[in-house]
């Protein structure tokens, strides 16, 4: 018999440190044995990848219906589901992905102002239903993440957005870890960089020591 896999989540705002994050991870994950797949969103497919230059053109600025800028996101995750996801979940492998459909409650919905109740449509049939297992939130205050994505390079689409937006898609994603606090973890991004990682290190293992239930 065939165990599933599990999924992990990491989600934040802008400079929340999800990259930094996702490495340090990928390498606990491997050095306790697990098999672990790790993927973004949008993205994770030939396609998805094609879709997330769109979203995040910013010659397109000001230039996607926040209807068409959802419809995007859940078009990459269909793809994403079935070609990446499912299938490692499927044969027992882990997957570790940057971003998934909280994004599109906390972005499209809290930042855009798209109905809950049609994120939870397209979810339940473009997403297949699919929940992580755990979700890392990397929060922190808007104003530290935009100075330390500035720091980055150029903006992408997305980053072109006011500081209005950012505190809309934050207070969306801790409704969210608040609704659900079984799967979610809040990590305070706002450490330095070695506080943050031990926040991280101890909310994986507490989940795996659970059994990663
Ligand atoms: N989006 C959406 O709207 N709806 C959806 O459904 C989905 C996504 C799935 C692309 O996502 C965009 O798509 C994103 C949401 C939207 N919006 N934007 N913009 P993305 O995840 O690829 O892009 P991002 O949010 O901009 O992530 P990022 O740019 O990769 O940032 P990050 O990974 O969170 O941060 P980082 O690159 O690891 O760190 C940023 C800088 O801070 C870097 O210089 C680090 O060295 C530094 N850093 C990191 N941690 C620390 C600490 N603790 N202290 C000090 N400095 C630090």
């Amino acid at each position: 018999m065939t165990i599933r896999g599990r999924f992990i989540t990491l989600e934040g705002g802008e400079g929340a440190g999800k990259s930094t994050v996702l490495d340090a991870l990928r390498t606990l994950l491997a050095a306790t044995g697990v098999d672990v797949v790790v993927t973004r969103e949008p993205g994770g497919t030939p396609v998805g990848e094609a879709i997330r230059s769109v979203l995040l053109d910013p010659r397109l600025h000001g230039g996607i219906a926040a209807e068409t800028e959802l419809l995007l996101m859940f078009a990459a995750r269909a793809q994403h589901v079935r070609e990446t996801i499912a299938p490692a979940l499927a044969v027992g492998r882990w997957v570790l992905s940057d971003r998934f459909t909280d994004a599109s409650y906390a972005y499209q919905g809290g930042g855009r102002g798209q109905p809950n109740q049609r994120i939870a449509e397209l979810e339940r049939w473009a997403a297949d239903g699919l929940q992580p297992d755990l979700t890392l939130l990397l929060d922190l205050p808007v104003g530290v993440g935009l100075a330390r994505a500035r720091g980055r390079g150029p903006a992408d689409r997305i980053e072109l957005e006011t500081q209005d937006f950012f505190e809309r898609v934050r207070a969306a994603y801790r409704a969210r870890a608040a609704a659900q606090p079984a799967r979610f973890r809040i990590i305070d991004a706002g450490q330095p960089l070695d506080a943050v990682l031990d926040q991280v290190r101890d909310a994986v293992a507490g989940f795996v020591a659970a059994g990663g239930a």
